[in-house]
């Protein structure tokens, strides 16, 4: 209840009707600009790997993941079809036959909404015109403009001798997409690495002994001098665990750690992950499982001065990062990752970390792998991230307390880039643990 002294006392600006607040806090959420933290997105000057049009949507993982459910098409009959085979089939299948209605069809519907093409047509043919008339560098600006997204970070993998020959050949000139150092290759095969490695020339040895991990800082060393990434990445399995007994542990104490420490660079975690549990799927074909978010937690402990961003991907860890988070200042919790990335479960999330963490975690990143998916997977956010804010503000003013516009944008800013330049930006600050001064 707002009393007379206080309207009096305090901006004439207040949001103090119910229905007001939520318009105005749907309006901000829409058009605030976001930093995109974690996608597969490329600009076009790395060639094939920048994805775009009807048909690499609907090549998407995770709807060749749902079409196997509505098909009895062998998956060997399935990949000797060529891409464009296989986006008939999965329209015919998901689109024609099917209604949309999962998550990952309903944001090819959305894209199309957002260019108005006909999601229900009978065939492609439309939208592969449509697609095939656009200018991919005026895509580009059109698909960041259209879903608000100001920057875009890549996922970068030196090992991968296709991008190293780009990064070789200049790189990336297009300032609005930045660079992950993904780490993957390196820590979750190492023996694989270390062979990759030693035929680059560098002196390394499975065992991880001799000038191995001197080799290892110093090509580290190498890719971030030319890659300049904003961050380091891993993803991690769902049976991590820290300290541990293996490659990736040695790996993690002696080469990321440090690395991430003398080049001031915040650590990206993405837990959770257990790769390869249908391996005819391909990209489809990876698994989620409940991870050991202590793990998380002695990383943080032990590495005070080290800027951790982290996600979990099974919803049942989420309770743990969020009060993980709580203990430890140089921990970011970020994203709605993967098989989280679905509004019902999202919007969970998004309401916990809002009631246990206020304004201080990163509600979301797109994971798009397809440059168009910028579009569906950032309107779908902003409509679950607008709701469970507008419930906060609505409580807080049910307690006695209105929000300005000012206000919430302030709040929104910090959440959608805020956060992510004060991890990636500012110099290290030595975080406090919770509990010890
Ligand atoms: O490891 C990752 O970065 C994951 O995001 C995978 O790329 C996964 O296949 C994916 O696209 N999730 O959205
Ligand atoms: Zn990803």
């Amino acid at each position: 209840m707002i009393t007379e002294t206080e309207a009096q006392r305090t901006p004439a600006d207040l949001i103090t009707d119910a229905k007001e607040l939520r318009q105005q806090v749907q309006s901000v959420v829409r058009d605030t600009p976001v930093i995109d933290i974690h996608t597969h997105v490329f600009p076009p000057v790395f060639g094939d790997m920048c994805l775009s049009g009807i048909d690499d949507l609907l090549n998407y993982h995770y709807l060749i993941a749902e079409v196997f459910r509505s098909t009895d098409v062998s998956y060997a009959c399935f990949w000797k079809m060529s891409k464009f085979e296989r986006a008939d089939l999965i329209w015919r299948i998901l689109f024609v036959e099917n209604t949309p209605i999962s998550e990952a069809a309903r944001g090819v519907v959305s894209v199309l909404d957002e260019f108005g093409l006909d999601s229900r047509a009978q065939n492609l043919k439309e939208a592969r015109d449509f697609f095939n008339s656009r200018n991919l560098l005026d895509q580009v600006d059109w698909v960041l403009e259209t879903a608000r997204v100001s920057d875009v970070v890549m996922t970068n993998d030196p090992l991968d001798e296709i991008e190293a020959e780009i990064w070789r050949n200049g790189g990336n000139p297009d300032r609005r997409f930045h660079t992950s150092l993904r780490l993957d290759s390196l820590l979750n095969d190492w023996p694989d690495a270390a062979r990759i490695l030693a035929s680059q020339g560098l002196h390394v040895n499975t065992g991880l002994s001799g000038s191995t991990i001197a080799e290892l800082r110093r090509f580290l060393d190498n890719w971030i001098k030319r890659m300049r990434p904003l961050y380091l990445a891993i993803s991690l399995p769902a049976d991590f665990k820290f300290p541990d007994e293996n490659a990736r542990d040695r790996l993690i104490h002696e080469v990321v750690l440090p690395t991430a420490k003398q080049h001031d660079l915040a650590l990206t975690l993405m837990v959770g992950v257990r790769r390869g549990v249908n391996p005819t799927l391909r990209a489809a074909g990876d698994g989620v499982g409940k991870a050991d978010v202590t793990a998380l937690e002695r990383l943080c402990a032990e590495n005070p001065e080290v800027r951790f961003l982290a996600t979990f991907l099974a919803r049942e860890n989420q309770h743990e990062l969020c009060v993980a988070a709580r203990k430890f200042n140089n921990l970011m919790p970020f994203g709605c990752w993967w098989f989280l990335n679905n509004p019902s479960i999202a919007a969970e999330i998004t309401r916990e970390r809002l009631e246990l963490l206020g304004p201080t975690f990163i509600p979301q990143h797109s994971d798009a792998s397809v440059l168009e998916q910028l579009i569906y997977k950032w309107r779908h956010a902003r409509e679950f991230i607008a709701d469970a804010l507008s419930e906060s503000y609505e409580k807080l003013l049910k307690s006695g307390r209105a929000a300005t516009r000012e206000e919430i944008e302030r709040d929104v800013t910090r959440m959608f880039s805020g956060n992510f330049r004060e991890w990636v930006g500012v110099k290290s600050s030595v975080a406090r643990i919770e509990g010890v001064s």
